[in-house]
């Protein structure tokens, strides 16, 4: 089984209802449950400025699909919440990322792992704190309060 962290975040047609029925859909895909959850967090957006705040969110799951077959069942769910892919930092319905999987560098066409801007975001580190703990360490980057104290 693989540990692997997901960073959700939303900002239109009620995000607290994206967010939720995101985290739900993940723990129904195949040999895939939540292990933790953080609490939601609203935040304002990075990029673009006219576009509403978000709700962010970071999870723990532990899975047997491999990174690319996760990547394809987060994207399923993105197509699920009617995401469409207008213009970059733009306004979205649902967005997932992969943050974390095992202590794997990927750096592939369609993925990068660990996700290269996470520990540039307020938005995941605060919640991505609240489901681990001090010693935690990011796979490349280092330990994660480095970067909490640094973006606080
Ligand atoms: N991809 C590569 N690595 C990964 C990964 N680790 N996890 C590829 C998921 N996907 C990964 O993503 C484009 C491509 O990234 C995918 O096809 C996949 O192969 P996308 O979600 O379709 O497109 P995007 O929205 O342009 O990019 P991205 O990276 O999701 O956007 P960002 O950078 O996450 O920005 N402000 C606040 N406060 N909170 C937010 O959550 N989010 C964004 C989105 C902007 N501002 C925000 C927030
Ligand atoms: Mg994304």
């Amino acid at each position: 089984m693989n540990i692997v962290y997901i960073a959700l975040g939303s900002n239109q047609n009620n995000p607290v209802y994206h967010i939720l029925k995101g985290m739900k859909q993940i723990n129904h895909l195949n040999h895939t449950h939540i292990i933790k959850k953080s609490s939601l967090y609203s935040s304002k957006p990075l990029g673009p400025k006219n576009q509403p705040d978000y709700i962010n969110a970071v999870i723990k799951i532990q899975t047997a699909l491999e990174p690319e077959e996760l990547l394809n069942s987060l994207q399923k769910i993105e197509d699920i919440h009617h995401r469409q892919r207008i213009k970059k930092w733009g306004p979205r319905t649902l967005d997932l990322d992969i943050l974390i999987y095992n202590n794997l560098e990927i750096n592939s066409k369609r993925l990068t792992i660990p996700h290269p801007e996470m520990t540039n975001r307020e938005f995941v580190l605060i919640p991505l704190f609240e489901i681990t703990n001090h010693r935690f360490n990011i796979p490349k980057f280092g330990k994660l309060v480095h970067y909490l104290k640094r973006n606080l």
